[in-house]
């Protein structure tokens, strides 16, 4: 493998002193945490973008160093903001590095909105000195200016594209030089966010896993057919919402889909948003692991005003688009996630909960379960249904 842009990245980190970072994975920087890896610099994956941020905050402060936190943009800063502004408020050295769509301005299919993500935009307006780069060869000067707000007690921001972190390093082994103009400057997507065509992907880059009976798109069915008529739907980021908006514009049914732009965790805080405005009216909100590590803590919110809110929770252990892709490179160890006893943590909260093994015990389950009032149901699914994603590009490659 060649020595990339990330590679230098992480090198140039440890030169500076970095020993230690804080991140969460999205689509735009998944080049990096394995190279930060590979470079010696210890990397924590943590449950959501503010939590890493804070840990890059106690990190510092608790060793008197800067901090370093990394994320994808779009929905990734978005949630990286509280810790930025904190450390502009406060003045704490936090250098974040933050994945951006790609210069050829190919989108992900998600983790950017339509208009695409315009986080200079916003880092300027929140005046957190940002920097990025266009062009492999800016990384040292960028990195100085970023390295020298934080020398004057200041967070930095160093945006970066996601093609250009995986594209060699051009001093590296006598390569030759890439000419600037094979790196278009970063500039916001303005068109809308398509997913990849299908029969443009590599197949080999689709994992390879059997279809399981009990898949996402089997779960959906299943709820469909437990649920009354007029129940409002909310799908979250990942699998959940894809399968879903495959269900129901199959039968020309409305959902209400996660933003285009995937924040993790929104099907649940917004199902609970909407179960407020008629109070009698089902609602159900079906969310992966990952998103719920965000916001599962809403659930006690459901509990609390005893909203009718039926939670569906798959459970497989990774965060499925970006563990697919860490697949290629063998990092994909970074995307798995701890285990969690979900339904001790509804217990916790008073939600009444039922773990189910399969699609084909959710009706039952949920006559089991009260029928009115919150309610959770955990069920275990493949890491990756090939079902579901199959119409997305799950390669980095096919997605340069
Ligand atoms: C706040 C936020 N951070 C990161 C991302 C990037 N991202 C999109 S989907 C996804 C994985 C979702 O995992 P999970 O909720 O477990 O669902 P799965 O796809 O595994 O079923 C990630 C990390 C995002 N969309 N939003």
């Amino acid at each position: 493998m060649s020595f990339t842009v990330a590679d230098h990245l992480a090198r140039s980190l440890v030169a500076r002193g970095f020993r230690r970072c804080f991140g969460y994975l999205g689509h735009h920087v998944e080049p990096l945490p394995q190279a930060l890896l590979n470079g010696g610099l210890e990397v924590v994956i943590a449950a959501s973008e503010t939590g890493a941020g804070f840990m890059a905050q106690g990190w510092s402060l608790a060793g008197g160093r800067a901090g370093l936190v990394f994320c994808g943009g779009g929905p990734g800063l978005a949630m990286l903001i509280p810790a930025l502004q904190a450390s502009r408020a406060e003045g704490f050295p936090l250098l974040a590095i933050i994945g951006q769509t790609s210069t050829t301005g190919l989108p992900s299919f998600q983790d950017t909105g339509a208009l695409g993500s315009r986080d200079r935009e916003l880092l300027d307006a929140l005046q957190i000195p940002a920097v990025s780069i266009g062009c492999p060869l800016e990384l040292p000067a960028v990195l100085e200016l970023a390295c020298e707000a934080l020398a004057a007690g200041r967070p930095a921001a160093l945006t970066i594209p996601a093609d250009l972190l995986a594209a060699p390093w051009p001093a590296a082994g006598g390569e030759s030089l890439p000419s600037q103009q094979a790196y278009k400057h970063h500039r916001p997507v303005t068109g809308p966010v398509v997913p990849a065509d299908p029969a443009a992907a590599d197949p080999a880059a689709v994992v390879q896993q059997p279809t399981e009976p009990g898949g996402y798109r089997a779960v959906v069915r299943a709820l469909l057919a437990s649920l009354p008529f007029g129940t409002l739907w909310f799908g979250d980021a990942g699998q959940a919402r894809h399968a879903m908006r495959m269900e129901f514009q199959e039968r020309g049914l409305p959902l209400f889909d996660c933003p285009q732009s995937g924040p993790m965790g929104w099907a649940i805080a917004a199902a609970i948003g909407a179960a407020f405005h008629e109070l009698d009216r089902p609602v159900c909100c079906f969310t992966g692991d990952g998103s719920a590590r965000m916001l599962a803590h809403e659930w006690a919110t459901a509990v609390q005003h005893h909203l009718p809110i039926t939670f569906v929770l798959a459970v497989n252990g990774v965060l499925g688009g970006p563990y697919a892709r860490l697949r290629e490179s063998g990092a994909q160890a970074l995307g798995h996630l701890p285990a969690v006893d979900w339904c001790g943590q509804a217990a916790s909260m008073g939600l009444p909960a039922c773990r189910v093994e399969g699609a084909q015990e959710i009706v039952a389950a949920l006559a089991a379960l009260p029928s009115r009032g919150p309610r959770l149901l955990v069920l275990p699914l493949p890491a990756l249904d090939p079902e579901v994603l199959a119409p997305y590009s799950l390669s980095r490659s096919a997605s340069r």
